[in-house]
């Protein structure tokens, strides 16, 4: 009895070691009395608000510049990094912006407390941020920092870890599952595509020969396809844009769940998970009832925001977003 009871003790002591967060940790304010008096939250936000004064379209490119960070490597700006064959020069990242704003918000940091930010937390902070700006402040979430900054990026693995436009529901869940996340937390960060746009190269086989057919993909509304001939004629050499969202394609809400019910979606990924048997009923509740996806977003960002992060003494703190530190 007492060996039972000292093992359970010790197997207490052990859990309770495992449960402490350690210095290793993401953590809510990692950053607060670590700039010399500097709120490090408050100079990101600021510099995405006044950004956003400008240019709202900065809420989708942080969404996606995330998105993209995150997949490849981690959390850990490898994104960022530039030079020949880093990520950023992948075809998935031909069109993933924001660079410039994050370099803005570094210098600004770098100059009240240098080398104290990483990359990677600025990346989770303004793109926190840009979402509150885009959805109002229900989209608030508590963003964990405390990650360091990589120090490898390889173009090859944006292409393996990416995925694509046509995947379709469970090739979807296959690659976030991949990446520590559920099927509805799949669906939860398709939100993001409730903001920003895609190339018409991304949908053209949808518009006009789907399949092989010859004919548009019959999952999509025809007055949809309508409409998106009309800016994406089949045979142009220019590449334009259409809204990932047609019912409110700047705002952060539940809109694009609807329109995917409708069969709206505008990537072949959007409209699968409205037919899927492992995802329609998430989307049907999320589309039925918006006031829970705010907070079931943040924390779907909060979790995407944690995959294979540096923390501790691990990578670095780069001074320059796009160089790593020598
Ligand atoms: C299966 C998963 C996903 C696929 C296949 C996918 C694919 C795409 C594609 C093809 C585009 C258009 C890019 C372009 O033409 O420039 C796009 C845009 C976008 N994606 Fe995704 N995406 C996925 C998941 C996500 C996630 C998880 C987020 C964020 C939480 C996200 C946020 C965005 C945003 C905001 C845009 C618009 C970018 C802009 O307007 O600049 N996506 N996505
Ligand atoms: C505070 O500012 C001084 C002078 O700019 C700088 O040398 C020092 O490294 C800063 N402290 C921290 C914690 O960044
Ligand atoms: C695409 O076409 C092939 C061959 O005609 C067919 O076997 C397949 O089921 C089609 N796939 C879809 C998604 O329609
Ligand atoms: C989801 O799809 C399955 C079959 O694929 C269907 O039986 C079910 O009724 C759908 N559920 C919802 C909530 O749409
Ligand atoms: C920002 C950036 O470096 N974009 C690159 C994305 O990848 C293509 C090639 O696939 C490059 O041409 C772009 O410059």
């Amino acid at each position: 009895m007492a060996v039972v009871l000292g093992a359970s003790v010790l197997l207490l002591a052990l859990l309770c070691i495992a449960f402490v967060p350690s210095h290793g940790a993401l953590q809510v304010g990692f950053y607060s009395g670590k700039c010399n008096g500097t709120d490090v939250e408050a100079a990101i936000r600021s510099v995405v608000a006044a950004r956003f004064g400008r240019d709202s379209s900065i809420v989708p490119a942080l969404l996606r510049l995330h998105f993209h960070d995150c997949f490849v490597r981690g959390c850990d700006a490898s994104i960022l990094l530039d030079g020949s064959g880093t990520e950023k020069t992948a075809p998935p990242n031909l069109s993933v912006r924001g660079y410039d704003l994050i370099d803005q918000a570094k210098t600004a940091l770098e100059s009240r407390c240098p080398g104290v930010v990483s990359c990677a937390d600025i990346i989770a902070v303004a793109t926190r941020d840009a979402v509150v700006l885009g959805g109002g402040s229900q989209y608030t979430y508590a963003v964990q920092t405390g990650r360091r900054d990589g120090v490898v990026s390889l173009a090859s693995e944006a292409i393996s870890n990416l995925p694509g436009a046509s995947f379709s529901a469970s090739q979807a869940i296959a690659a976030f599952g991949a990446k520590g996340l559920s099927a509805s937390d799949t669906v939860l960060l398709l939100g993001g595509h409730t903001v920003g746009v895609t190339h018409c190269s991304f949908i053209r086989n949808r518009l006009y020969n789907y399949n092989g057919s010859g004919k548009p993909d019959p999952t999509m509304d025809p007055a949809l396809v309508n409409l998106l001939r009309s800016r994406c004629p089949q045979s142009s050499t220019v590449d334009n844009t259409v809204f990932l969202d047609h019912s409110t394609p700047s705002t952060v809400d539940n809109g694009y769940y609807k329109q995917i019910l409708a069969k709206r979606g505008v990537l072949k990924v959007d409209q699968n998970i409205a037919m899927d048997g492992a995802t329609n009923a998430t989307v049907r509740s999320l589309a039925n009832g918006g006031s829970s996806f705010p907070s079931l977003f943040g924390r779907a960002m909060v979790k995407m925001g944690a995959i294979q992060v540096l923390t501790g003494a691990q990578g670095q703190i780069r001074k320059s977003c796009r160089v790593v530190k020598k």
